[in-house]
């Protein structure tokens, strides 16, 4: 199916019918904004107003399908911005995606699509926002989508121009330049204003200047003409040099003469006796509004179907499995699987994929990807926060969307970022290593303990702590191949395979990885030792302690985290005592998540949690999990204290 012939911006200037239609859309959009935020009594019409002609143009001329709003090969427009939300549901109205008058009624209602910012709820909304500084981020994104996919669409971020105080925005502006992503085009609402008043007064910012020393090209516009808007759209889609930034010179609060240049309409609604007035000077009345706030109190408007995120799909090949003789780190055995997984689909018809570095892949183990498959690679230096949003709106799309760094930074330096993934659903695959008070010497800044307790605070986001390295390979295949958000968790040190009681590897051949179950490592009596990932062989030791003293616990290995099965927590809760031993803080990590989910099950057990009381200082794993009382020797006193020692046969 091809696009109708108007959109696309490809004929050099605007026709005069075109001029005319979206001259009459842009006064019946501000009317509307008035009306929904006076109706609902919130939101924010100054910035809305001042974006209206730009929005107009984008949704009726870039490659959009009101009547096919997700077809694959539509341009991406993202809303930065969100909170001008009235201004983009008016303007994708107009364009024809849905009825405005639910959206006037029902803006800001419980239980209404028409949210506060802009989400995916409506139809021709590509991402939630509102967190200001990430929309430039997903743009990246959707452009690095565009050209991995052969798609071949464009994308177009607006932005606000206080908003371009986020330090997110030159990391993603970077990424785009050093890429050359020619298919993505910014455009800034230069309205002078935001907030607390006039943005040189808050944060003095020469932003075009800033856009064109990171290697973008910069146009400035008269961003209320539509002459101006669209020949300045056709020179981006054109133009093959560089990105494109447009900065569109507005007015806060155009068409209503009380409310220009007045940033107090920035976050205020007009007030019910002003309205008449100000709809006045937009050449409508107030006549339904009386009418509009009694169908809001009769119930919400009905939501549209959102549909799910797109996954490719994926063959996970066959699992590397590890012998006890060899050495090496879960990391390691992670870089190997992501590349057999690569090896295996690369070549496929239809198959996207791309891995973010932060200039970490020697240590994330993504190098020897990065060397075969160059180009779908993308070094992004020093820039968590755009990677994290950047690597979720691809993920978002059908493509495999990976992302390898140290846990500290991929969990705990970009928590607001995942949050929004989680939101806006897109299939993130998180891979941390150097994770736990294991990644040892360099010290507390850097040992991430709290990757579950963060994550396990959004819905949608799953943490799987792999126990070794056949653990390792199985999960990985497993979070490669299948859609959603997953956190893979590892540390940084060597770990040897675990084995079973006869000396064989437990997760090796045979061994099937069912995400959600647990694993008994040890059969045992009365008390269960439960433990996860990095500590997984420290449990073994401890285990072997107790079993030479006679003293038989089982041993019970926990690699899913977010997803307790109640099978599992029925079987838990026979055991008259569980120790959980993990490298974790243990205010919200394996232990907490137990108690609950114990208690829900009706356990009667005592349960003891070991694991990270306090930010540990540097030394050799070993070291530190000493002094936390949690290495093998604590663990099997603390055993022993509980059940009482056992008499030596
Ligand atoms: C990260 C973040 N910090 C703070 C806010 C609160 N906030 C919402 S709008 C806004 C001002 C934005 O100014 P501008 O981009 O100029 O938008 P305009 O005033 O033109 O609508 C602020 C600070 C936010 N939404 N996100």
């Amino acid at each position: 199916m091809t696009f109708d012939p108007w959109r696309g911006f490809t004929d050099s200037a605007l026709s005069n019918e075109w001029h005319e239609k979206l001259t009459e859309m842009s006064r019946i959009a501000r009317g509307h904004i008035l009306k929904m935020t006076s109706v609902a009594a919130s939101g924010h019409p100054g910035g809305s107003m001042s974006s209206v002609e730009v929005l107009l143009a984008l949704y009726n001329l870039a490659k959009v399908d009101p009547t096919n709003p997700r077809r694959d090969d539509r341009d991406r427009i993202i809303i930065s911005h969100g909170h001008i939300s009235p201004a983009v549901y008016s303007s994708l109205a107009a364009a024809g995606f849905f009825d405005i008058v639910p959206c006037l009624y029902g803006f800001r209602q419980g239980g209404s699509p028409f949210e506060g910012h802009v989400e995916q709820t409506v139809p021709g909304i590509e991402w939630d926002t509102g967190n200001l500084g990430q929309g430039l981020s997903v743009g990246v994104g959707k452009a690095i989508y565009s050209r991995l996919s052969g798609l071949g669409f464009h994308t177009y971020v607006a932005m606000g121009d206080g908003e371009q105080q986020k330090g997110q925005i030159s990391e993603a502006r970077r990424l785009a330049a050093k890429y050359q992503l020619t298919n993505l085009t910014a455009i800034v609402d230069y309205n002078r204003l935001q907030i607390s008043g006039r943005i040189r007064d808050i944060m003095p910012q020469d932003i075009a200047r800033d856009w064109t020393s990171d290697g973008w090209h910069v146009v400035e516009v008269d961003g209320h003409n539509f002459n101006q808007i669209y020949g300045a759209l056709h020179r981006a889609t054109r133009d093959s040099g560089s990105p494109f930034m447009i900065l569109a010179r507005t007015t806060m609060g155009k068409g209503v003469s009380f409310m220009e240049n007045k940033e107090g309409f920035h976050g205020a609604s007009v007030k019910r006796e002003m309205l008449g007035e100000a709809l006045a000077q937009l050449g409508t009345d107030d006549s339904d509004f009386d009418t509009l706030v009694s169908r809001r109190a009769d119930s919400p408007p009905p939501m549209f179907k959102r549909e799910k995120s797109p996954f490719p799909l994926i063959d996970p090949g066959t699992p590397i499995n590890y012998g006890v003789d060899d050495s090496l780190d879960n990391r390691s055995a992670w870089g190997k699987a992501l590349l057999s997984v690569a090896k295996i689909n690369m070549d496929k018809d239809d198959f996207t994929m791309a891995v973010f570095d932060c200039d970490l892949a020697g240590s994330v183990k993504t190098a020897a990807f990065a060397e075969k498959y160059p180009d779908n690679f993308f070094q992004c230096g020093i820039s968590e926060h755009n990677v994290a949003t950047c690597a979720g709106s691809l993920g978002a799309e059908k493509a495999l969307a990976v992302w390898a760094d140290f846990a500290v930074f991929g969990v705990d330096e970009t928590y607001n970022q995942a949050r929004l993934n989680d939101i806006n659903h897109s299939n993130l695959k998180l891979i941390c290593t150097h994770a736990g008070v294991q990644v040892g010497e360099d010290g507390k800044t850097h040992q991430c303990i709290d990757y579950f307790g963060l994550l396990n605070s959004t819905f949608g986001w799953k943490v799987i702590t792999p126990a070794d390295p056949n653990q390792t390979d199985k999960v990985a295949r497993y979070v490669l191949s299948t859609p959603g958000n997953f956190a893979v968790i590892m540390g940084r040190s060597k770990v040897p395979v675990i084995t079973d009681e006869e000396g064989n590897p437990f997760f090796g051949e045979g061994y099937t990885y069912t995400y959600g179950r647990l694993d008994t490592l040890r059969r045992g009596e009365k008390l269960a030792l439960v433990t996860a990932g990095n500590m997984a062989f420290v449990a073994i030791e401890a285990w072997n302690k107790l079993n030479d003293d006679g003293l038989r616990v089982a041993l019970i290995n926990v690699s899913d985290w977010s997803d307790l099965h109640p099978d599992d927590m029925q079987m838990l809760a026979q055991f008259d005592h569980l120790v959980v031993l993990e490298d974790h803080n243990v205010k919200t990590g394996l232990g907490s998540t137990l108690a609950v989910a114990l208690m829900e099950a009706g356990a009667h057990s005592t349960l003891t949690r070991m694991g990270v009381t306090g930010y540990a200082s540097s030394g050799k794993p070993s070291e530190l999990f000493k002094m936390l009382g949690i290495d093998a020797e604590s663990v099997a006193k603390r055993i022993k204290q509980i059940v009482g020692e056992p008499a030596r046969v």
